[in-house]
């Protein structure tokens, strides 16, 4: 069918936003499979590694889509409405669609606020991409279907994960993009690797975190996952993976399966993996299992090291826990990588503190420190709701950004920043740190980070 669709990762080039290591978009790669199988021609622009309007415009004039199809995080959403307004500079008759994670949690407010984008897709894209399309191809002229403009599955359903394509990889210039290196055997510290979705929805009740695939676990068969590995392999020569789900370990008997059937396949010593998930969904048999699956790293949410602010963030894990289950990991050789906010609205001086105390006190191979961003859909933002007033400042909205954007009653914005700083040098340049930091391959991100905090 000759019909041009393309779909875009907006330019972003906020200072410090564009991670140095990067995996293509899971979702753009997804969206595109439902689209190439129902025969419509797709094309990816993506501008976390190519930031030029002037190449943007030539694929514009060039490829001329009807449709162009954007994802966007928040701090990418007024990039993406700038390149909406290009392609409708370049062909007034094209039709721009934005879906992805900022159109998720602010459906409405998306489509107020960027009236360019003639729909605006909330949820899982897979539910909504070919009727919309196929609604456009039969209005008039391809122009706009007199229909909603925002399209929402979010309330009513989720994706049946069984129905899955294996995303269309292909269409991505791979040699750009990199993970970090899970089997420090290669050389540089990064090498390609690709995301893999286990499982969607978290029914936990964190309450800075807007559970974007919702509260109800889902996860896709393991025959599948390992059916999508094994093609990556064959196909592109990619063997480090990042498994793409809220917390990879919640349902233990299909982690046990999974890990079983990597073995069984002979895939397990073929692959480096790495995923996120809890202190209280791993034990002893788990992770002995992913161990010896291929599992290389696992990221860890600690958030806080203060208990009173994890049960106010009802994050339900206990800081006297930590310890035990990040020695059984580091034990079995597994690297661990924990994640801490920093300035969330019940904490103080003196609980940043414990964190990044905390975070020092723990045999940890990395940390991560996040400065709370107050994102749209959290439970936390739903209760503070009036007092906050962004003033669409949203490419501020990053967690590694030089930006504080709460107004916390006890803590100054210069505050917080000198301590997410601080945070970082407390934890890299300790005595125990201080040689493997400039030597350690995987952290060289962080490498970069301080350096281009001192300059
Ligand atoms: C894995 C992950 C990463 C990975 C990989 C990201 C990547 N390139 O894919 C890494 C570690 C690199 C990462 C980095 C960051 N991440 Co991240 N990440 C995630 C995580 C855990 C899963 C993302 C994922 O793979 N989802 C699976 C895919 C399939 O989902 P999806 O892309 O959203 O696409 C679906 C729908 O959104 C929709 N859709 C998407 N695009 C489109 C387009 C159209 C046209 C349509 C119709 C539909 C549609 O359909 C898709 C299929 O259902 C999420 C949490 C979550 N549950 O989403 C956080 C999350 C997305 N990350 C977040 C953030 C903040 C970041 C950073 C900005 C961190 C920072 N520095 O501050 C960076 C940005 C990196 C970048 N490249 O821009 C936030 C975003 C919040 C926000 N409002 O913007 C999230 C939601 C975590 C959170 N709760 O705070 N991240
Ligand atoms: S932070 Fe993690 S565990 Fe908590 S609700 Fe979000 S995805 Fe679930």
């Amino acid at each position: 069918m000759n019909f041009r669709i393309l779909l875009v990762d907006p330019i972003c080039n906020v200072h410090r936003l564009r991670p140095k290591y990067l995996t293509p978009s899971l979702g753009l790669a997804i969206i595109a499979s439902h689209l190439l199988e129902h025969n419509y021609q797709v094309k990816i622009f993506d501008g976390t590694i190519n930031n030029s309007l002037t190449d943007f415009k030539k694929v514009l004039r060039e490829y001329s889509p009807q449709i162009v199809a954007f994802t966007a995080y928040t701090y990418q959403i007024k990039s993406a409405a700038l390149m909406a307004k290009i392609c409708k500079e370049v062909n007034p008759c094209s039709i721009s669609i934005i879906g992805g994670v900022h159109a998720t949690i602010a459906p409405a407010e998306t489509l107020k606020e960027f009236n360019v984008f003639d729909f605006v897709v909330a949820g899982e894209g897979e539910l909504v991409i070919i009727p919309l399309i196929k609604k456009i191809i039969s209005s008039e002229d391809f122009s706009r279907p007199d229909m909603e403009r925002v399209v929402s599955c979010q309330q009513q359903e989720y994706f049946d994960l069984s129905k899955s394509l294996i995303p269309s990889w292909e269409l991505f210039d791979l040699k750009k993009y990199k993970l970090y290196n899970l089997n420090e055997r290669d050389h540089e510290g990064v090498s390609l690797g690709l995301n893999v979705t286990t499982s969607r929805g978290c029914p936990f009740t964190c309450t800075f975190c807007n559970r974007l695939f919702g509260n109800v676990f889902r996860y896709r068969s393991v025959e599948q996952v390992v059916h999508e590995i094994r093609f990556i392999i064959e196909k592109f020569n990619i063997k480090n993976f990042s498994f793409s789900s809220d917390t990879f370990t919640f349902d233990r008997q299909y982690v046990l399966k999974l890990c079983r059937t990597l073995l069984k396949e002979n895939l397990a010593a073929k692959i480096s993996w790495t995923c996120n998930t809890r202190v209280d969904c791993l034990d002893d048999e788990i992770i002995e299992a992913i161990k010896e699956a291929g599992c290389k790293s696992i990221a860890l949410g600690l958030e806080s090291g203060t208990q009173e602010l994890l049960d106010k963030m009802k994050k339900n894990i206990k800081v006297a826990n930590f310890e035990a289950v990040i020695k059984k990991l580091k034990k079995s050789g597994i690297k661990v990588m924990a994640n801490f906010i920093l300035g969330l609205p019940y904490d103080d001086e003196k609980s940043i503190q414990t964190s990044i105390d905390t975070a020092c006190r723990l045999p940890l191979d990395s940390c991560s420190f996040s400065i709370f961003v107050p994102f749209p859909g959290s439970e936390i933002i739903k209760k503070l709701d009036q007092k906050l007033k962004f003033d669409n400042n949203w490419d501020l909205f990053s967690t590694q950004a030089p930006y504080y954007l709460y107004p916390h009653p006890q803590l100054s914005r210069k505050r917080v920043l000198f301590l997410h700083k601080y945070a970082y040098f407390k934890f890299y340049f300790r005595p125990r740190y201080f040689f493997i930091f400039f030597s350690r391959v995987n952290l060289w991100s962080i490498k970069d980070y301080l350096l281009r905090s001192i300059r």
